[in-house]
């Protein structure tokens, strides 16, 4: 099965306007209605044709309200199909007088049962019996990467309400969890090899620097547990492990590896152990063993993020390390950026041998790394010309510019706990990205897609994180979903109500755009700004 962007464009230009009232986030790539109802009951059964995973289709169905039993005279069809390279999340969901059919691959199956769901929620519903207006939906995603970052080093979220987090991206078809494990406050991670990270170096946050700080990490059961959950519901997790910079949290456990603090004003250290020791042998042998933990983790990832962002800051200290001044002077390089680019082409290989590609933030895309083999995420919004110079050397880029991706930032102008920059991140700002960039379709061709990320230096508790992505990540889900034609922000907050309260009656904190909720801020709010924000 592959679906053609022009037909499917063709069929949502003459759907009209009931098309629009699909109670589905994100909004499908094409819906054509007809006349006509179907209705369901308990008896109606569900059948599978193929090998799939009938207890999560099932369970996603019941999540709608529709709980159906098993049965070979079933009136919902899951068919199993295989799809094109590139178009596994595609299906098509059929109702019609012979009853319903969902046709798709693993992925494309699942989602197909989650836009049943919807519709099912929305649907009347008397006596036990559900009634659907006929409808044929063909489904497939505007970019293949649909991403939450999640940074659980300047405060930690824990197992329970990370899976809560999947599902309920899930629910809205985003794709990629990166997960921000390592960063200068607190390591996240079991690394079985050097215990002491996390004996040491998940003890503290942000906010909470005290060596005797509870540890708080997870461990390799519960991460494989995680990534399982994750991977069912079509979630991929991309692991990140920050380096050289942002590294405090593992030189503090092995300060062996230090490579000197983040000098954030000449008189005061941010962060004592900003970097890794870029040259020393035995600091590449750990990093490597490291990374091949985290390879054995995540074998589906095939991606591992190693950060190498604001490397700059701690590169104070580099030039008077003996091993920096011996590497130097042995590979002949002028200056630290040089340096930084010779350590970054070390791990990539160590990265590739392991089997998996490098991504990193945007800096990496001017250290030399391989075109081909490196993804960009782009988040410096204020500097498009590293975005277009990257899509321009056939580099794939994750889109993920601070504004207005950046869920730290606010979200209203009421709002005063949280990061601006020349301007906020408010909703429809979220949802209209990435339009005004107006990439050229060469440049297109190379975007992987759309991420939010929530950083955590001012987001201590789950009730603010929750605010702070709810609802602007089922809009980032639209965004990464829908195509371009197919984007409408006044339908999109239609649709969004009946979310807003579903989300509630999960116990879910959210921001209400129609009401402009006040700001849910942290126990000590406001004082603390983040380091680089910009003074307005
Ligand atoms: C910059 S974005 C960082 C993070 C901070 C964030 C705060 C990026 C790659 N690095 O370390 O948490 O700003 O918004």
């Amino acid at each position: 099965m592959k679906f053609s962007f022009a037909l499917l464009a063709a069929a949502g230009i003459a759907t009209g306007i009931r098309a629009a009232e699909l109670p589905v986030i994100p909004r499908p790539a094409s819906v054509v209605e007809s006349a006509g109802v179907l209705a369901l009951h308990p008896g109606s059964g569900v059948r599978f044709e193929g090998e799939m995973d009938e207890a999560l289709l099932t369970e996603a169905l019941a999540e709608g309200g529709l709980k159906l039993a098993k049965s070979d005279k079933a009136a919902v069809v899951f068919r199993r199909v295989k799809t094109e390279a590139g178009h596994a999340e595609a299906y098509r969901l059929e109702i019609s007088g012979d009853g319903v059919r969902i046709t798709g691959d693993t992925t494309g199956l699942f989602y197909g049962a989650e836009t049943l769901a919807r519709l099912a929620e929305a649907a009347p519903h008397a006596n036990g019996v559900v009634s659907f207006g006929h409808v044929a939906i063909d489904d497939e995603p505007r970019y293949a990467w649909r991403g939450y970052m999640l940074d659980e080093s300047r405060a930690f979220t824990g197992e329970k309400d990370l899976l809560r987090l999947i599902d309920l991206m899930a629910r809205y078809k985003l794709n990629r969890l990166h997960w921000h494990l390592t960063d200068s406050p607190g390591w996240r991670i079991e690394i079985k090899k050097y215990p002491k990270l996390t004996e040491i170096g998940s003890r503290g946050s942000e906010h909470d620097q005290r060596a005797d700080a509870p540890a708080q990490f997870y461990t390799q059961e519960q991460i494989r547990r995680i990534v399982a959950h994750a991977k069912a519901r079509g979630v991929l997790i991309v692991p990140e492990i920050d380096m050289p910079g942002h590294a405090d949290a593992a030189v503090r456990a092995y300060p062996e590896h230090d490579g000197g603090g983040f000098v954030q004003n000449k008189d005061k250290l941010k962060w004592k152990r900003f970097t890794f020791n870029p040259a020393k042998p035995e600091t590449l042998a750990f990093l490597g063993d490291i990374l091949s933990e985290v390879a054995g983790l995540f074998p589906d990832a095939k991606i591992i993020h190693i950060g190498g962002d604001e490397v700059k800051f701690g590169w104070g200290h580099w030039p008077e390390l003996p091993e920096v001044k011996s590497l130097m002077a042995k590979e002949h390089l002028r200056d630290n950026e040089a340096v930084e680019a010779w350590f970054n082409k070390r791990i990539a290989e160590k990265v590739n041998a392991l089997g998996f590609t490098v991504a990193g933030w945007d800096e990496i895309a001017s250290r030399g790394l391989a075109k081909d083999k490196t993804l960009v995420f782009w988040w410096r919004h204020d500097k498009e010309r590293i975005l277009r110079d990257a899509l321009d050397a056939g580099m794939q880029v994750v889109m993920c510019p601070r504004r207005p991706l950046y869920f730290d930032f606010l979200q209203s102008p009421k709002h005063r706990s949280g990061r601006t920059w020349g301007g906020i991140c408010p909703l429809p700002d979220v949802y209209a990205f990435p339009s005004a960039l107006k990439l050229t379709a060469a440049q297109e061709k190379h975007v992987a897609g759309v991420q939010a990320c929530l950083w955590t230096e001012n987001a201590l508790t789950q009730k603010r994180r929750e605010f702070l992505t709810w609802p602007r990540l089922a809009a980032v889900a639209e965004a990464g979903w829908t195509p371009e034609a197919r984007k409408d922000y006044g339908s999109f907050s239609e649709r969004l109500k009946p979310e807003l309260a579903f989300l509630r009656s999960r116990g879910v904190e959210v921001y209400d755009p129609f009401a402009d909720s006040p700001d849910i801020v942290d126990p000590k709010p406001g004082e603390k700004r983040d380091y680089l924000d910009k003074p307005e």
